[in-house]
């Protein structure tokens, strides 16, 4: 019976950034009762499970807050330009003190499974503490990294030290002094633990992959005058990130690379480099994401910094990119990673081919049909994005539809809000929206804000369920791969093309939109302008 009064009206799962927002959003601006689950023991969500040394933001500080709290914009001061993990753990448990947001979360608690009933068309919500509980909305704030990808090598189990995944590190930390480590990966999160578990291990060996086109992230203090300026422009910031192409203030040279000439590009790309974070990335040449010859030619000057810093040119060799465009995987940020390598007790195997890893013993690891013996490993293997989360959600859908079978084939939703067949189920920051292609809190704003305003007008319409039509999904979908197979995006094998879990279908996650995070936003307030246009509404 559709007027079957639920337990909550919505259930949020999930409590780092966007699961507060969105508990806020509805329990303070719509009234409604809301249940938060979190596994964690805090709120948090990423910056909770991410402990590893060296973690820390690498979006500028001043951005990546909760612009929604205008108050706490002014008051907060951060202490560098790239917070730490427990800098920025202490701002999100502030958040949640200040709006006594922690009465509503149910802390230690992983949602195992949910059925949307079609009968009373609320969801039945399950958690590993055995509860049951039923709502009109169910609102996954999972977060796009959060399934960890710990890949299955053979013979972890007889490993006699101790291992780490980077995503899962103790609370106590993990003291390195004096010991032999390994650490396998090196995508944006090695990159950042890399140089920190240098400094104290004994002898430290890192399985390299793929190598990547890191740049410098110049973390430090920011000058008072800047702060002061900023606080002073919050409105206009604000704006302009929402507005802007990847939530940042970073625009793209509205030129093509290769129409300067050379002294002019190298100009313009030390400027980039000399400022250090995202600027080279997504302040670049307009064309490096489309054409290979200008990819080239920033590529070649990342190259030649890369050779200019690693002292053995063998070295230098196997820390090049190889087999990638440049910025078409994650941009990892370092502080003093290739330098790094110059230490006598830091040493690099190339795992792929040859050196690849064959299997962990009891001592270390086979790699390349030698034994390395370790203490310590270190697993930096990332993680199943976007949509491991939500499948693990084990959510099931009209006629009991399940994401693994919807998504066979790769993500299939409606603006990465919404998904066909699953009906008043809500997904921040979802698969084929902006998401990771951004500065994540604008996004997840963006999608509070959306969803909360679409619950509101749903009450005041008389409306009790909302679900994307598959029409209006396929042709979204189109429309994603589309505008992704004009860039040079598709050929990397990147965590973005899913091609980082054996498996996993070759799909693009998120959206990259011809208007970026700007453009997304206006689709999607136009389609709630015009009634929810692609949306059954019941
Ligand atoms: P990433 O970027 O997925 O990096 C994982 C690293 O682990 C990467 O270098 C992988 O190589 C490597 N990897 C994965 N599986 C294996 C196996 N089986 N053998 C050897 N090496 C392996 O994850 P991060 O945690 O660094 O970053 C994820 C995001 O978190 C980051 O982009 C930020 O948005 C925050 P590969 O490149 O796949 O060849």
């Amino acid at each position: 019976m559709a007027g079957t009064t639920p337990d909550f009206d919505a259930v949020v799962i999930g409590a780092g950034f966007s699961g507060l927002y969105m508990l806020k959003s509805l329990r303070d601006k719509l009234g409604l009762r809301v249940r938060v689950y979190e596994a964690g023991d805090t709120v948090g969500g990423t910056w909770y499970w991410n402990r590893y040394p060296g973690a820390r933001c690498d979006s500028d500080a001043y951005i990546y807050v909760c612009t929604w709290d205008k108050q706490l914009l002014q008051e907060w001061e951060w202490s560098e330009r790239y917070p730490t993990q427990p800098e920025i753990l202490r701002y999100l448990e502030h958040v949640a003190k200040r709006h006594d947001l922690k009465r509503d979360i149910q802390f230690g608690t992983r949602v195992t499974g949910g059925e949307f009933d079609e009968g009373t068309n609320l969801w039945k919500v399950h958690t590993d503490k055995g509860e049951e509980v039923t709502a009109r909305f169910l609102i996954a704030a999972v977060g796009t990294l959060s399934a960890t990808n710990l890949p299955q090598f053979k013979g972890l189990e007889k490993f006699k030290g101790k291992w780490y995944h980077t995503s899962r590190f103790p609370k106590e930390g993990v003291d390195f002094t004096a010991k032999r480590v390994a650490v396998v990966g090196t995508g944006a999160t090695a990159v950042q633990a890399i140089p920190e578990i240098a400094q104290q291990a004994k002898q430290l060996t890192v399985f390299q992959r793929t190598a990547n086109y890191c740049v410098p992230a110049r973390n430090g203090k920011v000058d008072p005058e800047v702060t002061k300026a900023r606080k002073a422009d919050y409105d206009g910031i604000v704006k302009r990130i929402r507005e802007s192409f990847f939530g940042q203030e970073h625009y793209f040279i509205p030129k093509s690379a290769l129409e300067v000439s050379r002294e002019e590009r190298e100009r313009e790309l030390d400027k980039r480099w000399d400022a250090g974070g995202f600027a080279f990335w997504l302040a670049n040449y307009q064309d490096m994401f489309f054409s290979k010859e200008a990819n080239e030619v920033i590529a070649d000057y990342l190259r030649r910094k890369i050779r200019a810093t690693v002292k053995d040119p063998k070295v230098a060799d196997k820390l090049i990119p190889q087999g990638h465009y440049y910025g078409t995987k994650r941009q990892p940020l370092d502080t003093n990673y290739f330098e790094t390598f110059n230490k006598d007790n830091v040493l690099l195997v190339d795992a792929t081919a040859d050196g690849k890893i064959e299997e962990i013993t009891e001592k270390g690891i086979r790699a390349g049909g030698k034994e390395y013996e370790f203490d310590i490993i270190v697993f930096a293997t990332g993680f199943d994005a976007m949509t491991g989360p939500l499948k693990a959600l084990n959510l099931k859908g009209r006629g009991g539809r399940t994401l693994d079978k919807e998504w066979v084939d790769g993500p299939h939703t409606y603006l990465g809000v919404s998904v066909a067949g699953f009906p008043n189920l809500f997904t921040i920051t979802g698969p084929q929206s902006p998401s990771v292609l951004s500065n994540m809190p604008v996004s997840i704003e963006q999608h509070v804000e959306w969803i909360t305003d679409c619950i509101d007008n749903m009450r005041k319409t008389g409306k009790t369920t909302i679900e994307a039509t598959p029409q209006a999904q396929d042709q979204w979908v189109a429309h994603v791969n589309e505008i992704v197979n004009m860039t040079l995006m598709t050929s990397a094998n990147s965590w973005y093309m899913s091609a980082n879990i054996p498996g996993k279908p070759r799909a693009f996650l998120p959206y990259l939109g011809p208007e970026g995070v700007g453009g997304y936003r206006k689709k999607c307030d136009e389609v709630a302008a015009k009634g929810y246009e692609g949306f059954q509404l019941a």
